[in-house]
């Protein structure tokens, strides 16, 4: 019988990720800039074998964990109701090596002082895309144990904390943030759970709309101990519970379903109902949104580094991609569009790494009592408008990513659409992109946020630049003098509300554009990044979006609705 020739044999090869921090050349620059040559030496070895893994093993088991989604089981054969959460053993994995790795622990060990949360951070940057976001459960972990830190007494400060911050796995504790409650997942002040006395202690009787992860061992949660009066709401105040008690039951809680989301396929995701969870109260009673800010401005910088790692990932991937496979007679990296859109994401993911270090730089002072009262202020005000850029940010590129690998991008088995899927949450959760603009406007004004950048700002325009960067200079100083001429003259606090989003994501354009001035200031010879900051001032940054909500009408209308 006559053999079938196939039309073709080609079957394309697969692109790797080589390692994750070798050939980032940026983030080694940067860190040689901004690390003393001691810190660096001393963590490169691991940052090394880490960076090696991530596009490898930690790749598997996120896969893994996405295929094998949690799966609850409400009864057992028996009638009784056990709530039982499944997890893949490739989620069990990525909790495992985060502990070993010590993702949360290096930030409480300080052991590099207020270089740790730079270094700790850089790992979560490389391990996020590989963690089918793991990332998340670490996120509220650590923003627990800074809560405890800041708020707790000395029973959570044990046992809790010790737990949070271990590299043991086997004694490692992960934490959930439950806030999202049926009325709502921005008004969080809404919420309808109460906390009444029982003994020192109280009991907890509400619902949860929203919570990450189910799996955790312990949770933060916001309570009432009074009900409302005449349709007066009544303060909240922060609430620890463990999830489960001594004989492995739950703490008076009821798993009545895992949420069917978009993506973060692999995090256990759950609405619950509280039926009496045994609680302790955390902090000052009726201030629970105010402590619980100190958990969420973490977990806020956490989804700015999440934001980077999946930017990061968009490029690497097709640039991977770039070298081997064939279009038109060469290789696709040789075409010239694709080329530029590489260069837009290696922009792009560069750019917006540049602000979310800086975070991690602020966030490492504050904590070893180095921030000036102006950083602390500069802190607070740039947590929610890197969150809310980035998150943007990110979305964009995996879309891109997902368009340079054509049709093979669109297959779920390429591992390729999750990227898109699982930056899409970034935007919403930790607070959207118009609430944390409003928080912007809360930090700008009664944290002296606004004052801080102008301070700061014109501090680093001060330093000494060489004569080639002498134009940019100009042009980042002019960038400057219009935001802060902008700001000036809104006439009300209402118009600024209207405003707030575009003045937000101009904020951040202008924060990264000071910051790359920063950068080659410090590296004047290293003359590919001034191209990079020439891009950004001439194409990225737009003057006009300022005024986005004037054009759109949106200015007096504002005024009229208030
Ligand atoms: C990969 C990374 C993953 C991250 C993990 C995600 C998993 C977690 C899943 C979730 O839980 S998602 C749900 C997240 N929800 C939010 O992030 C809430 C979004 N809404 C807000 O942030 C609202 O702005 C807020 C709830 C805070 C508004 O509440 P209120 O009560 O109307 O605010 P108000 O009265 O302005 O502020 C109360 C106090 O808190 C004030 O202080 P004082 O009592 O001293 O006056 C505020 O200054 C303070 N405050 C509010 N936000 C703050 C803050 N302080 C510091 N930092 C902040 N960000």
């Amino acid at each position: 019988m006559k053999k079938h020739t196939p039309y073709s044999d080609f079957i394309q090869q697969i692109p790797q990720l080589g390692n994750e921090f070798e050939d980032d050349k940026f983030l080694i620059d940067y860190l040689e800039t901004y690390l003393p040559a001691e810190t660096l030496s001393e963590i490169k070895p691991d940052l090394m074998q880490f960076g090696g893994r991530v596009g490898k093993e930690f790749l598997v088991w996120a896969r893994d964990a996405e295929v094998n989604e949690p799966t609850l089981m409400q009864f057992d054969a028996w009638g009784n109701r056990v709530d039982e959460i499944k997890v893949a053993d490739g989620w069990k994995q990525l909790e495992r090596v985060a502990a070993e790795d010590g993702l949360v622990a290096i930030g409480y060990e300080r052991k590099q002082g207020e270089y740790s949360r730079m270094y700790q951070f850089v790992k979560l940057y490389m391990y996020t895309a590989s963690s089918a976001i793991y990332t998340c459960p670490l996120a509220m972990t650590d923003g627990a144990a800074r809560l405890i830190e800041i708020h707790g007494n000395e029973f959570l400060k044990g046992a809790p904390f010790e737990g949070l911050t271990s590299r043991n796995p086997e004694k490692f504790k992960t934490s959930g943030q439950w806030m999202t409650e049926r009325t709502g997942g921005s008004d969080v002040s809404r919420s309808m759970t109460f906390a009444y006395p029982d003994g020192d202690n109280f009991e907890l009787k509400g619902h949860k709309w929203f919570t990450s992860a189910i799996t955790a061992d312990m949770a933060f949660t916001l309570a009432s101990t009074e009900q409302p009066e005449n349709g007066k709401r009544a303060p909240l105040t922060v609430f620890y519970l463990p999830i489960r008690n001594e004989d492995g039951s739950l703490n008076g809680i009821q798993v009545e379903a895992l949420k069917d989301k978009l993506g973060t396929k692999a995090l256990p995701t759950a609405q619950l109902e509280l039926i009496g969870a045994k609680a302790r109260l955390v902090g000052e009673k009726g201030k629970g949104v105010k402590t619980i800010s100190t958990l969420f401005n973490i977990t806020r910088i956490y989804n700015t580094i999440s934001a980077t790692s999946y930017m990061r990932r968009a490029y690497s991937f097709p640039k991977a991609y770039s070298d081997m496979r064939e279009a038109f007679g060469q290789k696709i990296g040789k075409h010239v569009l694709y080329e530029k859109s590489l260069k837009h994401l290696e922009i792009t993911y560069q750019s917006n790494l540049m602000l979310a270090l800086f975070l991690t730089r602020l966030l490492g002072k504050e904590e070893c009592h180095l921030a000036s009262e102006t950083e602390q202020s500069l802190l607070r005000l740039l947590t929610p408008v890197a969150k809310l850029y980035t998150a943007k940010q990110a979305i964009a590129s995996a879309s891109e990513c997902i368009e340079m690998f054509g049709g093979l991008g669109y297959l779920e088995d390429s591992g390729i659409p999750s990227i898109l899927r699982d930056s899409q949450v970034l935007s919403i959760w930790e607070g959207t992109t118009n609430v944390l603009s409003l928080d912007m406007l809360r930090a700008a004004e009664k944290e002296n946020g606004l004052n801080a950048f102008a301070v700061y700002s014109k501090e680093l325009m001060k330093q000494d630049y060489p004569a080639s960067l002498k134009d940019f200079h100009a042009k980042v100083g002019a960038k400057l003098n219009t935001f802060l001429g902008f700001v000036s003259s809104v006439k009300s606090a209402e118009d600024m509300v209207a405003y707030s989003r575009d003045v937000a994501f101009y904020l951040a354009e202008l924060t990264i554009a000071l910051l790359w001035l920063d950068f080659l200031r410090l590296n004047p010879e290293k003359e590919e990044y001034a191209q990079t900051l020439n891009y950004w001032l001439t194409y990225k940054m737009n003057d006009a979006s300022l005024k986005e909500a004037e054009v759109l009408g949106l200015v007096e209308k504002e005024a009229v609705r208030s």
